[in-house]
């Protein structure tokens, strides 16, 4: 199998606050807006139900083409079938990661420094994500990290990165003339009134970056 992956629009998912109906519709219309890249990001579900979520989502990412990435846990990704993995820093090792599960995996990872990314890099892993870009009010534990240090990382390692954190059509213009491979956003495109259209619309603004 080949590894392709575009990351240029990566839509990571957060059901918090949507009945099971609606968060599968908000994320088909993610898809059909254009989203490249989908994340299914859950942190307060058993093993069982995230294996289910991913299931039905998986179902929905096939039929647009687009890889499937599953935060956090690499058996659920194997269960599910699905095209990679996230891992954070206090994640399971990328290096573990890559050995369990072999070279035609995504493997992608959370970088906030030049030495953490690196250190990614080396270990195996395909893509990063780099952030907090501005503050969120996405459930996460995170920090801000400066558009100097994005465009240092960038600088740093040859595979693509994406940038992260409180990311909109209408905020992205900082991200110019650094070498991003594209943007991840969650409530930008989960929380709109038409997800759809949040989703072209974000795309085709970071394609002008
Ligand atoms: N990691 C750094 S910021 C963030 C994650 C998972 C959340 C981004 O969410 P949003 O809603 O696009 O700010
Ligand atoms: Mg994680």
């Amino acid at each position: 199998m080949l590894k392709t992956f575009d990351t240029s629009l990566y839509f990571i998912t957060d059901s918090t606050g949507f009945s099971e109906e609606e968060f599968l519709r908000r994320v088909e219309a993610a898809l059909i807006g254009g989203v490249t890249l989908l994340q299914l990001r859950e942190k307060d579900k058993s093993t069982r139900e995230y294996l289910a979520l991913a299931e039905k989502v998986h179902t929905l990412t096939r039929k647009y083409n687009v890889p499937l990435i599953i935060d956090d846990r690499i058996d659920v990704a194997l269960a599910a079938g699905a095209e990679g993995v996230h891992l954070g820093q206090s994640d399971m090792p990328i290096d573990l990661a890559r050995r369990i599960l072999g070279d035609d995996i995504i493997i992608g990872a959370t970088a906030k420094t030049v030495p953490q990314a690196l250190e990614a890099y080396q270990q195996g892993a395909d893509y990063l994500g780099v952030g907090a870009i501005y503050p969120t009010t996405t459930k996460v534990r995170t920090v801000l990290t400066s558009t100097d240090t994005l465009d240092a990382i960038c600088r740093a390692v040859p595979i693509p990165v994406n940038a992260i954190g409180g990311l909109n059509k209408d905020n992205i213009n900082i991200l110019r003339g650094i070498g991003i491979s594209g943007i991840c956003a969650v409530s930008a495109i989960m929380k709109a009134d038409d997800p759809a259209l949040a989703a072209q619309e974000l795309k085709a603004t970071a394609e002008k970056l």
